[in-house]
C-alpha cells in the first residue's frame, strides 16, 4: 500500500522531468543566449611557484571557458575592477558580423572600459571550432587575461572522443608587465626553467596524464 503511494507521488516529479528532457531537447535545436559575469581584477598568482601580480577573470588565470553552440549569441558583462587600467576584449576570430563595435579594439571600434566601469559585448558565434578571447589592452593578456571560447557544432562531430582537453600558449614574464613593456616582448627577460627561478620538486609545469588506449581530442589556443 505505502509502496503503490510512493509510485502515485512520484508520477508528477516523473512527468515534468519528462517534460524538461523533451523541451531540453527541443530548445537545444534552437539558438540560445549565453551570458556571462565577469570581474576582472589585480590578484597575486604564482602558477609555477613564483608569485607575481596577475590580472584574473572572476579570480582565475586563464579566464573561465565560454561555452556556445553554432548560432547562439554570446553575452559577456565585462566589470573592469582594475585601480587604474583601462580595459578591452578582443575575441579572436569572432568574425562579429554586423557588430563591429563588440570587436574589442581598443581606439578603433570602442572606447576603453574605464576603470570601475562595465560594458556589454554581445555577439553571434556564427561558425563551429576553438577560439580564444584576449585583452587588447596594453600588455594585459600577458598579465594572464586571456581564455577560450568552445563552439560546438549543430550537427554531429563526425569524430569521437573520451576526453576533451584545452591547452592555451602565452608569454609569461616574471618580471611585471609593467616593466616588461619598457623592453617590449624582450625575450631575454623571459625566465628559463632553472631551479633558481622554480623549484620543479615542488611545482611542476603543467602536466597533461593519458590514459592509455583512450582517446584524446586536444584544443591547442595560441596567437
Ligand atoms: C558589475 O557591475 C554591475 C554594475 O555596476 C553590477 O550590477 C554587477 O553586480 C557587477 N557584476 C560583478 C560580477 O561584479
Ligand atoms: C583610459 O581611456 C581614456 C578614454 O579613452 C583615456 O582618456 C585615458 O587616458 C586612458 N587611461 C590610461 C591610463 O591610459
Ligand atoms: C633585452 O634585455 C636584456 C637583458 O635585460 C638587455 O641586455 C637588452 O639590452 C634588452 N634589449 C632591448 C632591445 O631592450
Ligand atoms: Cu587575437
Amino acid at each position: 500500500m505505502l509502496s503503490m503511494l510512493q509510485l502515485l507521488r512520484a508520477i508528477p516529479t516523473f512527468l515534468i522531468l519528462r517534460f524538461f528532457l523533451i523541451f531540453g531537447n527541443f530548445h537545444n535545436a534552437e539558438a540560445r543566449n549565453r551570458h556571462y559575469k565577469w570581474e576582472v581584477k589585480n590578484e597575486y598568482r604564482s602558477p609555477d611557484c613564483f608569485k607575481k601580480l596577475v590580472i584574473t577573470i572572476n579570480g582565475i588565470t586563464p579566464g573561465p571557458t565560454i561555452q556556445a553552440q553554432e548560432g547562439d549569441t554570446v553575452v559577456v558583462q565585462v566589470n573592469n575592477t582594475l585601480i587604474t587600467e583601462n580595459l578591452s576584449i578582443h575575441w579572436h576570430e569572432i568574425r562579429q558580423i554586423g557588430t563591429p563595435w563588440f570587436d574589442g579594439t581598443e581606439g578603433v571600434t570602442q572606447c576603453p572600459i574605464l576603470p570601475g566601469g562595465t560594458f556589454i559585448y554581445q555577439f553571434v558565434v556564427d561558425r563551429p571550432g576553438t577560439y580564444l578571447y584576449h585583452a587588447q589592452y596594453g600588455m594585459q593578456r600577458e598579465a594572464g587575461l586571456y581564455g577560450l571560447i568552445r563552439v560546438a557544432p549543430r550537427d554531429p562531430e563526425p569524430f569521437t572522443y573520451d576526453f576533451d582537453r584545452s591547452i592555451i600558449l602565452n608569454d609569461w614574464y616574471y618580471k611585471s608587465t609593467y616593466e616588461q613593456a619598457a623592453g617590449l616582448f624582450n625575450c631575454s627577460k623571459s625566465p628559463s626553467l632553472s631551479t633558481d627561478v622554480c623549484d620543479i620538486s615542488k611545482c611542476s609545469p603543467f602536466i597533461q596524464t593519458a590514459i592509455p588506449g583512450k582517446t584524446y581530442r586536444l584544443r591547442i589556443g595560441s596567437k
